[in-house]
């Protein structure tokens, strides 16, 4: 279980980049956090806030995720993000990505005795 917000960290966590105008940012950070091992992730999503405000959207009220499960959380302000989707040209090894910069709502699942997010759900 423990591992999980690890995973979180390394896959949807980059505070030190607050503003980001570079095409090749996603190709970059998706091979950097491994994330084009094995496959190219088809989608992924950066937060560009400090571990604190990402971590306490947790106590945000409870809604509903993606999967049904109950244990999702919205924030309640927008919050900078970076979305990676892959090129239709983009092939295994060579993983191409275009990037996305917004600023929205995230929605997070959070589990454990430290309540804290394991997974992205979506943007809103
Ligand atoms: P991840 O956060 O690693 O949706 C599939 C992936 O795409 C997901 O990966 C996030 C990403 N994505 C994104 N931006 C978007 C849309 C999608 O970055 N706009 O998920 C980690 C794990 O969490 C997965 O193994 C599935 C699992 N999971 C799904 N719902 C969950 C829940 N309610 N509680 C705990 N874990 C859940």
């Amino acid at each position: 279980r423990f591992w999980r917000l690890h995973k979180f960290q390394r896959q949807h966590m980059d505070p030190e980049h607050l503003t980001t105008n570079n095409t090749q940012y996603c190709n970059l950070m998706m091979k950097a956090r491994n994330m084009t091992k094995g496959i190219c992730k088809p989608v992924n999503t950066f937060i560009h806030e400090p571990k604190e405000i990402v971590d306490a959207v947790c106590q945000e009220a409870n809604i509903t995720c993606k999967n049904g499960q109950p244990n999702c959380h919205q924030s309640s302000l927008p919050l900078n993000l970076t979305h990676c989707r892959q090129t239709g040209a983009s092939k295994y090894p060579n993983c191409q990505y275009r990037a996305s910069y917004l600023t929205k709502q995230i929605i997070v699942a959070c589990e454990g005795k430290v309540y804290v997010p394991v997974h992205f759900d979506a943007y809103v």
